[in-house]
Order: C-alpha cells, then sequence, then structure tokens
C-alpha cells in the first residue's frame, strides 16, 4: 500500500512558515500602496502558511487508500499489522486539523485586513502559535501514520484473479523449502521453527494457468484466539485466498513436532476453513519404518497424500499435477 511520505509536526510548520516568510516578501517588494501593504503583508503570511500545511495534509488525506474499499484480505492484513481503527483515527485527526486551519485561516485574514498595521503583526503572530497548537496536537497521529507506512511497506500484492495454492502446516516442516523448489520466490529457509515471519508469494505458469502460491508462517495447534500476529498472516491467507490448501506434514518429525499435534492442526484447518485441500508428507528422505508404523492410525485420512522431499526434490511433480487441477473458488469483494 503506498502511504505518502508522513512529515513531523515540525517539518510541517517549517514548510509552511518558510514559503509564508517568501510570499511576504514579495508583498514587501511589490507595488501595492504603502498605507496597506503592511496588512497585505501579514495576510499573505497567514494564508500562504495555512495553506501550505493544509496543502500536504489533503495530499495524506487523498493519497491513502479508502481502507474499507479494499479487499478484505488487504482489510485484515492492515488491521493485524497496524490496526484499522487507529489508523482511521489518526486520518480523522488530520481532517479534523484541516478544518480548524481552514477556520484560522479566514478568522485571521479578516482580522488582519480590519486592522491597524501594528496590530497586524501581532494577529499574525498569534494565529501561527495556534497553527503551531493544532498542528502539534496531530503529532501523535503523524507519527502513528508514519508507522503505519512503515509496517505496510511489505505489504504482499496478490494477483487476485490468479488460482491460488496456500501452503500451511507446522513450523519447520518445510513450506519455504517447497515454495523454493516449485517457484523462482526464495523465502528464507532455516532449520529452525518461525522463520516465515509473513505471508511469502511465489507464481507458476502451467498449461496456460497462472498458479498464485503463498508460504504462510508456520501454525501450532492452538485455537485461533490464541495466535499471535504472525501466526495471523496464515490464517488470513487461508481465510481470503486460498482456492485449495496444501497442507504439509513433517512425517519424519525432525522439525520437533509430533505427528499427532501437526494432525489436530490439520483437522482444525479442515473443519474452519472446509476448503479443498493437497495432503502432503514432506522430508521422506529422513523416515524410517517406525515413523511408517505410527501412521497407520490415520491410514483413512492419508488416502490421497503425495510423499515427497521437499529438500531433494523428490515428487515435485506430482506436486504441480494436483495444483494445475485446482480451480478458482474464492470471490474477492
Ligand atoms: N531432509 C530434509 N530436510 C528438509 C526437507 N524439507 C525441508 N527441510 C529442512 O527443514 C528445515 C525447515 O525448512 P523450511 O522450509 O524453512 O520450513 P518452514 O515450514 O518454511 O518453516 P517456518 O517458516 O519456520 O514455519 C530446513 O532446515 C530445511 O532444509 C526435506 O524434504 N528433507
Ligand atoms: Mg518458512
Amino acid at each position: 500500500m503506498i502511504i505518502p511520505t508522513i512529515p513531523t509536526p515540525d517539518e510541517l510548520l517549517d514548510k509552511g512558515f518558510k514559503r509564508a516568510k517568501k510570499a511576504a516578501n514579495k508583498v514587501r517588494t511589490s507595488k501595492i500602496p504603502r498605507h496597506i501593504k503592511s496588512q497585505k503583508i501579514e495576510e499573505n503570511r497567514v494564508t500562504t502558511a495555512c495553506q501550505v500545511v493544509k496543502e500536504k495534509l489533503k495530499m495524506i488525506l487523498d493519497r491513502v487508500p479508502d481502507i474499507e474499499s479494499l479487499p478484505e484480505f488487504y482489510q485484515d492484513y492492515i488491521d493485524i499489522t497496524v490496526g484499522v481503527d487507529e489508523m482511521k483515527q489518526s486520518l480523522g485527526a488530520l481532517n479534523w486539523a484541516y478544518g480548524i486551519i481552514t477556520q484560522l485561516e479566514k478568522d485571521y485574514a479578516k482580522r488582519i485586513r480590519r486592522s491597524s498595521p501594528e496590530n497586524s503583526t501581532k494577529l499574525q503572530r498569534q494565529l501561527y502559535g495556534r497553527l503551531a497548537s493544532v498542528v502539534n496536537k496531530i503529532g501523535d497521529d503523524l507519527d502513528f501514520l508514519d508507522y503505519g507506512k512503515s509496517k505496510l511497506r511489505n505489504m504482499p500484492t496478490i494477483k487476485f484473479e490468479a488460482v491460488t495454492v496456500v501452503i500451511a502446516g507446522f513450523p519447520n516442516v518445510g513450506k519455504s523449502t517447497l515454495l523454493r523448489q516449485i517457484t523462482d520466490a526464495e523465502p528464507q529457509v532455516a532449520n529452525y521453527p518461525f522463520t516465515t515471519k509473513g505471508i511469502q508469494i511465489g507464481h507458476i505458469e502451467r498449461k496456460w494457468k497462472h498458479i498464485q502460491i503463498i508460504d504462510t508462517p508456520g501454525l501450532l495447534d492452538r485455537p485461533i484466539g490464541e495466535m499471535n500476529d504472525i501466526e495471523l498472516n496464515a490464517i488470513l491467507a487461508l481465510e481470503h485466498l486460498a482456492d485449495s490448501i496444501l497442507f504439509i506434514f513433517d512425517i519424519s518429525e525432525t522439525s520437533g513436532y509430533p505427528i499427532e499435534n501437526q494432525m489436530n492442526l490439520f483437522e482444525e484447518v479442515n473443519k474452519i476453513f472446509k476448503k479443498e485441500m493437497i495432503l502432503v508428507f514432506n522430508k521422506i528422505d529422513l523416515v524410517d519404518e517406525d515413523k511408517r508404523d505410527k501412521l497407520e492410525r490415520y491410514e483413512d485420512v492419508f488416502k490421497d497424500v503425495v510423499e515427497i522431499s521437499a529438500f531433494e526434490g523428490t515428487r515435485i511433480d506430482e506436486i504441480i499435477d494436483r495444483m494445475e487441477k485446482v480451480e478458482k473458488q474464492v470471490q474477492i469483494m
């Protein structure tokens, strides 16, 4: 999301006052009759300072997209990363400041026009003080928008029209390794849990079909209400973007998580999202007979599972074949 550069109150005022000074100098060297010159100078200062500040505020208000008009995925993404209410509140404060400054500008310009030359300078100073106080009042809001800007810089760009497969599973099971194997995306892979902290996207083109593949942060088998913001990124993708969910089990359990827990998560995901699933056993290069015996309990669930080694690239083609068969389900907006 594009949020324009957000100034600090000082930067905003500085710009306003500097431009106002220039505008006043222009009047000073112009051929305006002497008896009205000082009022004109101050009037110009006041209106320029106010307008420069207002222009910048308006530019921010115009350029920040209307959150409610964005696809739900983005709305929820903004909500978990920065907070939609806080964002709206800050934008509301800028709007408030804009209105107050418009009033002040009108009011003081009028009073200066009707005042004596000595009084006009006094009024101009007074306006500067009030303008500064309004701008300082929205300091926290500007600060918050700047924070939002930096947090949303890495907001993923989703191709909403593409068929989308979301990779999910416990941490450390090989989700990012698989994305690296089948697309040219290069998410970080490491031998510890919670490596992936946001949504990673890769693409493949097969048989005139564009498939968007989304790698997500690992999930634990705990209720959604107890998940942190990183885990919620995965939930958002599963909820709003997935036409199909590719669920990876690490059957070697070298990730550190027993099959039982991975199974709980799978059942939970299946129940909550009710989407078509592609089931994958990963790390088969590390699996021994004992592990296989353990899996027999789940025979029913695993009828149609694809067994791979994402690391070695074993049976990756079969994964892609499965993905090709996925049809668009999710209607965005
Ligand atoms: N032997 C073997 N190791 C694998 C395989 N797939 C992944 N790994 C290793 O498992 C570790 C975790 O891989 P990642 O791809 O980072 O796992 P992830 O599921 O994305 O992990 P998080 O992002 O933390 O949730 C890395 O050390 C990988 O090299 C596999 O098929 N075989
Ligand atoms: Mg990962």
